[in-house]
């Protein structure tokens, strides 16, 4: 009984009005997009070297890993709360898959640009899933790839519009300084891939 148009609409124009955590007064009618019960991310699920290419890290994006911040969330963080960060000049492959009927999408961009409404080209060449304005959904998986060529401060945010100005992005640091990839939960200790 999914009704993905109004549950996007719901999405893209309900949530900011709402404090995270508390439940929108009509909640109840609409289903929060999730299916997967995993409540406990574990760091090594999302970020790991490739042991077959030097300077290579993997990371797993799962868009509406759970029912955090009303689905739009990446690996369950919202709004920064988790951060990889990456070496500089290092590749990147990333896996990305949508648990929830509702389109998502990845694409890297500069910190400073969560807030807009619509996202536009990735900072870096072929940093996003196919149509990032439109998303996708499912869980098959899209592989994309990018060189972290500039340090600096970036987001991985969803680009279906007005997704990231409510919440739906994660932090990604491009660093001159760290020699291993580490992907961060909260106020954590980093966790380097192995
Ligand atoms: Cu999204």
């Amino acid at each position: 009984m999914h009704r993905p148009f109004s549950i996007a609409l719901f999405l893209a124009f309900s949530i900011c009005a709402h404090a995270e955590g508390t439940p929108p007064a009509d909640h109840g009618s609409h289903p929060v997009p999730t299916v997967n019960k995993a409540v406990d991310p574990k760091e090594d699920q999302f970020i790991s070297l490739d042991p077959s290419n030097p300077k290579t890290v993997k990371v797993v994006i799962i868009a509406s890993y759970n029912a955090a911040n009303y689905g739009m969330n990446f690996n369950g963080f919202a709004k920064g709360g988790a951060k990889y960060v990456i070496p500089l000049g290092w590749n990147v492959v990333v896996n990305f898959t949508n648990n929830s009927p509702v389109p998502h999408s990845a694409i890297v961009v500069e910190r400073t640009t969560v807030k807009k409404i619509q996202m536009g080209d990735p900072y870096f060449k072929g940093a996003s899933s196919p149509s990032p304005l439109r998303g996708t959904t499912g869980k098959a998986g899209v592989e994309f790839r990018f060189i972290a060529e500039e340090a600096g401060e970036y987001a991985i945010a969803c680009g279906f519009p007005a997704h990231s100005a409510n919440g739906h992005w994660i932090g990604f640091e491009v660093s001159a300084t760290d020699e291993k990839p580490s992907l961060r939960f909260g106020a954590g200790a980093p966790f380097l891939a192995k």
